[in-house]
């Protein structure tokens, strides 16, 4: 009896019928081993798993080795990598220019915490929907290896320099600030990093990911707070990050009450295990005390620290027209002479 023939196989695709290869970018020239190698990894795992359309993704990023990482994944995607610090501004002129697009933005903790401060609070404040990944590593990696405004008070450089100046905590200003989704991983977590990074392309607001990120070259020696010994040693996961994507079945094995179930924009559940019995991910001041708490003990807490899901975020609040505004024609954009004419004598 002829046996009926099995199917042909091929390559393994996403959802969308793209392999993972669609998503690669070129060849990485950061040094092997850095931290910032494996993000730009769970990236492109992220965005394959999540079958996202590559051409339908702005990559944004300033200056930085982290900076440079947008050319190592999603070749197919739309780039633009902008002036130090300056990343905010113009992601938000291009996400005003055409909403329909998925912004993801890399930056790193000099070009956010430093020279980019200003750029990022105003970021944060207008929840504008993108996700905003730093890949912090406590130095200027680039420029080789100054402490940046994100190391621990104590921290030491190779040198023997000891870092005095307190840190800032880019997660505690995010929340303060008003941005909808709020976490902390660390690239060598990978289960974690991946399914925040899948939650994060679900969410409708300003997603900030703070991911610590060695810097192997000039911040990995004894001494130092973000290297991979001292995360291992020191990392505490607040939450663990489960993610369940729209279009799989939703199973129903999780204990209500022992978890937050938290279902995102495109009808994905971000599910939130209590690894704190109180902890609550969508209380804001409870997320600030946590992380400032965490501060005065010196844990290094990971997980999803704040989420809201009802607040508008920017594009939503400015009611903007269905059609991007970058592809409406000339005669929609631009008033017609008569009516410039009647305003211009309305004022004289
Ligand atoms: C206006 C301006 N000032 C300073 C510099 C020099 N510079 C380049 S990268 C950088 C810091 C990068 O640090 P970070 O953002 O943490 O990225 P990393 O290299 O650590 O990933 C600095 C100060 C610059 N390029 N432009
Ligand atoms: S200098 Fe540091 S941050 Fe830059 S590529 Fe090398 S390891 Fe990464
Ligand atoms: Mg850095």
């Amino acid at each position: 009896m002829a046996t009926a023939p099995l199917p042909p196989k091929g390559p393994r695709t996403n959802r969308i019928g793209l392999q993972v290869i669609d998503y690669r970018g070129s060849k990485t020239t950061l040094c092997a081993g850095c931290g910032h190698n494996v993000i730009s990894e769970r990236i492109v795992d992220a965005m394959y798993e999540m079958g996202v359309q590559p051409e339908r993704i702005m990559k944004m990023s300033g200056i930085g080795c982290s900076s440079k990482t947008p050319a190592y994944f999603m070749a197919r995607s739309h780039s633009f990598n902008s002036v130090h610090g300056r990343m905010p501004s113009v992601a938000t002129g291009a996400l005003l220019a055409n909403h329909t697009m998925k912004s993801i933005g890399i930056s790193g903790d000099g070009d956010t915490a430093s020279i980019g401060l200003g750029q990022f609070a105003h970021l944060m404040r207008r929840n504008l929907p993108m996700i905003y990944i730093i890949e912090d590593n406590g130095v200027y990696g680039l420029t080789k290896g100054q402490f940046s405004a994100t190391a621990e008070v104590g921290a030491k450089l190779k040198t023997g320099v000891i870092n005095d100046l307190p840190p800032i905590d880019t997660c505690i200003l995010a929340v303060e600030l008003g941005a909808t989704f709020v976490g902390r991983s660390f690239s060598g977590d990978k289960k974690q990093l991946l399914n925040m990074l899948k939650a994060a392309i679900a969410h409708n607001g300003t997603v900030l990911l703070d991911i610590i990120s060695p810097c192997v070259t000039f911040n990995d020696h004894e001494g130092s707070t973000k290297s991979y010994k001292f995360m291992q040693e020191h990392e505490e996961a607040i939450t663990e990050v489960g993610f369940v994507p729209s279009f799989e079945e939703i199973d129903v094995d999780y204990e209500a009450g022992s978890s937050y179930n938290v279902q995102l924009h495109d009808g994905s559940q971000l599910r939130l295990s209590k690894l704190r019995e109180d902890y609550n991910p969508t209380d804001r001041i409870a997320a600030v005390k946590t992380l400032m708490e965490a501060h005065r003990s010196g844990e290094i807490l990971t997980g999803v620290f704040y989420i809201d899901t009802q607040k508008a975020s920017f594009t939503e609040m400015l009611n903007l027209t269905e059609t991007p505004l970058a592809t409406l024609p000339e005669r929609r954009v631009r008033p017609p002479k008569a009516v410039l004419d009647e305003v211009m004598q309305q004022h004289r």
